[in-house]
């Protein structure tokens, strides 16, 4: 899919070295034609080679410094292009034109990503994800740099280090690559009653996405909106995916990790190669400057959500993923983010966590991209022409013409000029900012349990007992009791039975208030907090279960058919056409990679042989109709690891339907030990298609997992 966008264009003007065609040839990077690509030069056949073959010293100078940095967090990333799309003025709010021209559309590169691990890292790690988006105006980049998750650990940046050594592997031996669940982690967290709001949201299964597509965007920090009057709202940024937040099982997340560590890169470039476009709906929570103190938390506070029951989010936009990237490194390597890139509009909020990362993303990128004009790289570049006085630095692309680099000049004719305000010039809110010069935290940034018991409280039955079972996996890796004893001291803080539960498994006793001195800030206030234990003015927010999400689309849900030679071909077919028209993926599995023959002569191509995938990559298995079909799966090859497909997909409560003539596979599964109707189950009849699909919308049949898994 190609996008004609002006950024698109302009990319592609630059693009002098990209597409081959059939009369290229190959050349040195000075242009020269390579006549022999295959030998180096020798003296004589069998000699030694000659330091004369630049062409040779050429090639193998520049793959020896192929690598640049990795990012120092949020490594392994996946990227789209796409297109942002007003469908609500906020012209009352904010001048930026982006957001207030109805109907606008403004290129976008997004890129998702996780935290902790390195670059080749699992995708599917317990983690926060990234979800930082640039959006090409006319006025400038406008960087949202976003994470799925709305509140961060700390409340300050100068903690930010800290918090990543905490969490990457461990100094000593690199161990473990990409998990939370190690000794120094753990020990950071039981030391810092700030994160807990946070590490809620980190155990809960919004940390195991089931894809990029499916996951929420959050600007986390408030930020400042101002109109042509020069107006403040305090605002809030969010992405909601119009296919619904949806996640897998950590026993599924780890399987995934060994089968395929690609999965949501794969997922998100084989959805839009399809055409299948990753869509959500941007809305802004919007309070106005006066009303700043009216709620019982700080604004300014990123371990802090506004509930949208308190708040509620107005949709404005639509955010569409319509292109993948023509080059990975080019373009989601390269792509530097940065909050600081702001446009008139938009302003900063005095959050400590913002005022830090201010200074941190552009000075990351200099040691990364390794130059001050990594702004000139394409996928970087604004689509507006860039005239300032800056020059020279390492890899300068731009040939600036005349004698002046300097403001004020006259030799130049004084260009370039600067803007006045009413040409597009940006200039910051005037705000009346006075304090003594001190190193503390604002009182109302102290209390810490409030809205981790909020998220807590608001999910659904099946959300906390995962939520308990991570914090049990975790907590488990940790080989310190002390450790593993003042993280579910903190537990008590939010929710007693979590505490026990969690306490009970890790063999520690439940110990409300064993702190240790070092954790107690300067302030000495936050005991006190603790123990008064607040309950939040929002006592449950419906916004933060996923079990309140979107669940009427099968849209590029991926359906298994696992079949054999003899499948029926009517009921095959019949199916596969009735799920292919809502919008899922049929793949084919099948005990060869040969085309299987079905009942009326005809063929059918798998996409996977059963040893090539694995229950783990579906979202749903149909296990396809026809005797002869069942006897093939059935035998002592294959049997094992068909009935392993469908105790999986039962195990993580997926969707089962069984065709007709397969009794076998269904009686020797786990799933026949069930005892109660399980509206997952489906056997097929004329009505079993609509089942089927509503069943798999459902996404998991998460209620009945305790149920399902005591039978097995
Ligand atoms: Fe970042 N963060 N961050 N961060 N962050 C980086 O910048 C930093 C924070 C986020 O796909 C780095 O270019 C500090 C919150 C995303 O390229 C670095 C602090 C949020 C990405 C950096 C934070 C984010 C980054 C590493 C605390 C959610 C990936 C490479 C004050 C709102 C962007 C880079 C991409 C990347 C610093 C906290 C989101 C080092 C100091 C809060 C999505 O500059």
């Amino acid at each position: 899919m190609k996008n004609d966008t002006p950024h698109n264009k302009k990319l592609d003007q630059l693009d002098t070295h990209s597409t081959s065609n059939d009369n290229e040839k190959l050349t040195t990077n000075q242009g020269l034609k390579i006549n022999n690509n295959q030998d180096s030069l020798k003296a004589g056949e069998r000699g030694p080679s000659l330091l004369e073959d630049f062409i040779l010293r050429e090639k193998i100078t520049h793959f020896d410094h192929e690598r640049i940095p990795e990012r120092v967090v949020h490594a392994r990333g996946s990227g789209a292009h796409g297109v942002f799309k007003l469908t609500k003025s906020l012209a009352e709010y904010t001048k930026a034109k982006f957001l207030t021209e109805l109907g606008k559309e403004t290129p976008v590169f997004v890129r998702f990503s996780t935290v902790a691990g390195s670059k080749g890292s699992t995708d599917l790690a317990r983690d926060v994800r990234g979800f930082a988006v640039k959006f090409y105006t006319e006025e400038g980049n406008y960087d949202l740099v976003a994470n799925n998750m709305p509140v961060f650990f700390i409340q300050d940046a100068i903690k930010f280090p800290d918090l990543v050594h905490a969490v990457k592997p461990e100094p000593d031996n690199e161990i473990p690559q990409a998990a939370s669940a190690h000794d120094t982690f753990w020990d950071f967290i039981s030391l810092m009653p700030e994160s807990m709001h946070m590490i809620m949201w980190l155990m809960s299964d919004r940390a195991i996405p089931r894809s990029l597509r499916m996951m929420e965007g959050f600007g986390v920090h408030s930020f400042k909106f101002i109109n042509e009057e020069g107006k403040v709202h305090f605002v809030k940024f969010h992405f909601k995916p119009k296919l619904g937040v949806h996640s897998v099982a950590w026993d599924e997340a780890q399987r995934i990790s060994g089968v395929d560590p690609d999965f949501h890169k794969r997922d998100l470039w084989e959805a839009i190669e399809n055409g299948d476009f990753a869509e959500w709906d941007f809305g802004v929570q919007l309070v106005p400057e006066e009303n700043e103190h009216n709620f019982d938390f700080d604004l300014l506070d990123p371990t802090k959500i506004i509930p949208e029951e308190e708040v509620p989010v107005e949709i404005v936009g639509t955010l569409t993923l319509n292109r993948n990237p023509d080059n990975f490194f080019a373009e989601t390597e390269q792509v530097a983010f940065h909050p600081g890139h702001i446009i008139p509009g938009i302003d900063f909020t005095n959050d400590p966590l913002l005022q830090g990362r201010l200074f941190s993303y552009t000075d990351t990128q200099l040691s990364r991209l390794g130059s001050p004009n990594f702004h000139e790289i394409p996928i970087n570049r604004s689509v507006n022409t860039v005239h300032n006085n800056q020059r020279d630095g390492h890899m300068r692309q731009q040939i600036v013409k005349g004698k002046t680099s300097y403001d004020p000049n006259s030799i130049g004719g004084g260009c370039p000029f600067q803007a006045m305000m009413s040409e597009g010039g940006f200039t910051s809110q005037e705000e009346r900012v006075s304090g003594a010069k001190i190193r503390e935290r604002s009182s109302s940034f102290v209390d810490h349990y409030s809205q981790a018991k909020l998220f807590y409280n608001s999910q659904s039955v099946p959300e906390k007992a995962h939520l308990q079972k991570a914090l049990i996996f975790e907590l488990s890796k940790v080989t310190l009791p002390a450790v593993r004893e003042r993280v579910v001291g903190q537990l008590a803080f939010i929710d007693m039975t979590l505490a026990w539960r969690v306490a009970e498994k890790l063999g520690v006793e439940v110990k409300k208030l064993d702190w240790p001195n070092q954790s107690v800030p300067a302030d000495g206030n936050m005991i006190e907090l603790q123990s008064e234990e607040r309950e939040p003015k929002t006592r449950i927010s419906e916004a933060l279960s996923m079990k309140n999400t979107v669940k009427n689309t099968v849209r590029t849900r991926k359906i298994g058919f696992i079949m054999a030679n003899g499948a029926d071909g009517r009921a095959v077919n019949n199916l596969k056409t009735k799920l292919e028209s809502e919008g899922a993926k049929v793949e084919i599995i099948a005990p060869s990679l040969a085309p299987v023959k079905i009942n009326d002569g005809s063929s059918l191509t798998p996409k996977h042989s059963l040893t090539s995938t694995a229950s783990v990559c579906f979202d749903a298995l149909y296990i396809s109709a026809g005797e002869e079909s069942a006897k093939e799966l059935m035998t002592p090859e294959n049997r094992n690891i068909v009935l392993n497909f469908i105790n999986e997909a039962y195990k993580h409560c997926k969707a089962i339907c069984f065709g007709e003539g397969t009794e076998s596979l269904y009686s020797n599964s786990n799933v026949s030990a069930k005892k109660h109707e399980d509206r997952g189950i489906i056997w097929q009849n004329e009505n079993s298609p609509d089942m089927f699909i509503k069943a798999i919308a459902e996404h998991r049949v998460w209620d009945l997992e305790t149920e399902r898994n005591s039978q097995i």
